[in-house]
């Protein structure tokens, strides 16, 4: 929902838009028809009341799989989940402790998202915890691969100017696990949005799934920012096997040399990727996580 004069509408859609949109492109069934960050037009009913007549066309938008136990049609389908859409910058929230960095978690948001064409910077929180200085070793690790990085501690306020200052102008989703500081981040750098903190989201103790929808707000004009319920598991949408190097920027320059042009860089021979990893080009540790991905992809038939 959205009115230039910012004031507030709860807006129901129009019937016809749940058949149009169950049937997306090259996708599998939709669970949102209209999602966080889209633009709409809307008939008002009354002063707080609309309907949505049209949802303009997205220039990107960020998803993952749903989680399974949520509206599966067949074994093994997966309905897909919108995060939110018209996204200028993500910003990948992870913490050096409490959880624990996780890279593998984090190079699934990274893969979700450039298969979206979403511009990607990577947060490193609570670097007051790191004691070893693990955060500057993955912020070498990861600027290396072409991204930017902040290692910033969101309660000590260090490092948060930084991320300020790219924000202006733009529509930024913050984006991570549960507990890696996103709200925290988000309130002291906008004091007045006081999202909650500590807040233990889309999970209940239940396990079942609760909403997993973000909010967007305007914290300066035309600067808007998503906090989002912190996640526990990221499956990268619609993604197949033999795309899935087009979402790893340090693979990206060899796979035009391997010796079979339906080369997946697993196992084949003739594979220039392979090569590229046995003679330092591409770390170890990023081809591993290439094959940890392209293993789970494997087992999603239904495109
Ligand atoms: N030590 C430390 N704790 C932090 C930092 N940032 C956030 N926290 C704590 O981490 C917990 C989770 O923060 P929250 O913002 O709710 O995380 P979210 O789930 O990602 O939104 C809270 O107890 C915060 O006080 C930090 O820089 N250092
Ligand atoms: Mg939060
Ligand atoms: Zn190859």
């Amino acid at each position: 929902m959205q009115s230039t004069s910012k004031e507030i509408f709860r807006c129901s859609l129009r019937g016809r838009f749940k058949k149009e949109f169950r049937h997306k492109k090259n996708k599998l069934l939709t669970l949102d028809v209209a999602v966080l960050g889209d633009w709409v037009e809307f008939t008002k009913v009354s002063d707080e009341i609309g309907v949505i007549e049209e949802i303009k066309n997205r220039n990107n938008y960020l998803s993952r799989k749903a989680g399974k136990a949520r509206g599966s049609l067949k074994r093994g389908s997966r309905l897909e989940q919108i995060i939110a859409s018209n996204i200028d910058t993500l910003f990948i929230v992870n913490s050096i402790k409490s959880p624990e960095f996780n890279n593998r978690f984090l190079d699934r948001i990274i893969v979700a998202a450039e298969s979206s064409g979403i511009d990607i910077k990577v947060i490193i929180n609570k670097i007051d915890l790191d004691k070893r200085d693990l955060s500057k070793m993955w912020e070498q690790f990861y600027s290396e691969i072409g991204y930017t990085v902040f290692n910033i501690s969101a309660t000590n306020n260090i490092g948060l100017k930084e991320i300020k200052k790219s924000l202006d102008g733009k529509v930024s989703l913050f984006w991570g696990r549960s507990g890696v500081g996103k709200s925290t981040l988000l309130n002291v750098m906008f004091p007045s949005l006081q999202f909650n903190v500590g807040e233990i989201s889309e999970y209940s103790d239940k396990g079942t799934h609760t909403t997993v929808t973000g909010e967007m707000r305007e914290v300066k004009e035309n600067t808007y920012i998503i906090d989002t319920p912190g996640i526990r598991e990221i499956d990268p949408f619609g993604i197949k096997k033999e795309d899935l190097c087009h979402y790893y920027k340090a693979v990206i320059p060899y796979i035009h040399d391997c010796k079979f042009n339906t080369c997946i860089h697993e196992h084949e021979p003739g594979c220039a990727v392979v090569d590229a990893v046995e003679r330092g080009k591409i770390s170890f540790e990023r081809y591993e996580s290439y094959l940890n991905l392209l293993n789970t992809i494997e087992d999603d038939m239904i495109y």
